[in-house]
């Protein structure tokens, strides 16, 4: 029985949580997604991937006048869990229920109706143009995208426009190795080639041992925290785009 998932009305209430509270959230989470797809077809595994990085999300933007945009979309559940749906999610991809993408229709939290892979950084880096057009600067733009989308011809466009543009964007790389089937190409080798780089691994290894030394309460493993660490204090001199390019390995960062 969630205790706790049900008081989530919004994001802001995710504000007072404990980081104890906040495992059991996610604990309670996981519970409502293996129930959805215990009784029909559903996107699973990427949901189930992506509840800490959605409450880290959460906690850290605010997503009522920041921009979130699920690449695809097939990954929103997490979302829709704690931007008021919680009540209705057990109608989630049934008849007259919730859809199992993002829409508009039922929350302001979901910007636009997406399903097709690769729209995520440009959307995003739209919004940041626009909101800088519209003397809104301030508010902070982020994508994140799987990589299996990653290697799509639009995303590789988008990069290249928005290490031009300078504009302040965050694209999160949710790499767990799959696509709708294992992952292949020169990308993907890549993106193993950085994981396995013995200065990375050191350095990941070392930022680890100092955060397991500093008293506070983790959602995640001290290594993921330093992984996530590392690239998001890349800042400018950021990993593709110039931007920033954070690297979650399918599990919590921040
Ligand atoms: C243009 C387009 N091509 C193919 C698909 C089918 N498709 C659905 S999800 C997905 C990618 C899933 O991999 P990833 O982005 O790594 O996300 P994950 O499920 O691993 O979190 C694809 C190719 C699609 N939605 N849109």
């Amino acid at each position: 029985m969630a205790e706790i998932l049900p008081s989530i009305l919004s994001p802001a209430d995710l504000r007072g949580l404990s980081p104890e509270q906040l495992e059991q959230l996610a604990a309670e989470m996981r519970r409502s997604l293996c129930e959805v797809a215990a009784t029909r077809t559903a996107h699973f595994a990427s949901n189930l991937g992506v509840v800490e990085l959605c409450l880290a999300l959460h906690r850290v933007f605010d997503f009522s006048r920041d921009r979130l945009i699920w690449d695809t979309g097939h990954q929103i559940y997490p979302h829709k869990l704690i931007t008021g749906r919680f009540a209705r999610f057990g109608t989630i991809r049934t008849k007259g229920g919730l859809m199992g993408y993002p829409n508009p229709e039922e929350s302001p939290y979901d910007l636009f109706m997406t399903g097709h892979a690769g729209s995520s950084v440009s959307t995003a880096l739209g919004l940041a143009s626009g909101d800088d057009l519209c003397g809104h600067g301030d508010r902070r733009s982020v994508a994140v995208i799987g990589d299996g989308a990653l290697p799509s011809g639009i995303v590789f466009e988008a990069l290249n426009n928005a290490g031009f543009l300078k504009k302040r964007l965050l694209v999160i790389l949710n790499d767990n190795r799959m696509s709708i089937c294992p992952r292949v190409g020169a990308l993907a080798e890549y993106l193993d080639c950085i994981r396995t780089n013995p200065w990375y691994r050191g350095i990941k290894h070392q930022a680890g041992e100092i955060i397991k030394g500093v008293p506070m309460g983790r959602m995640a493993e001290p290594e993921d925290i330093a992984r996530g660490a590392l690239f998001l204090a890349s800042g400018d001199a950021g990993f593709v785009t110039g931007q920033n390019l954070a690297v979650n390995g399918g599990s919590a960062f921040l």
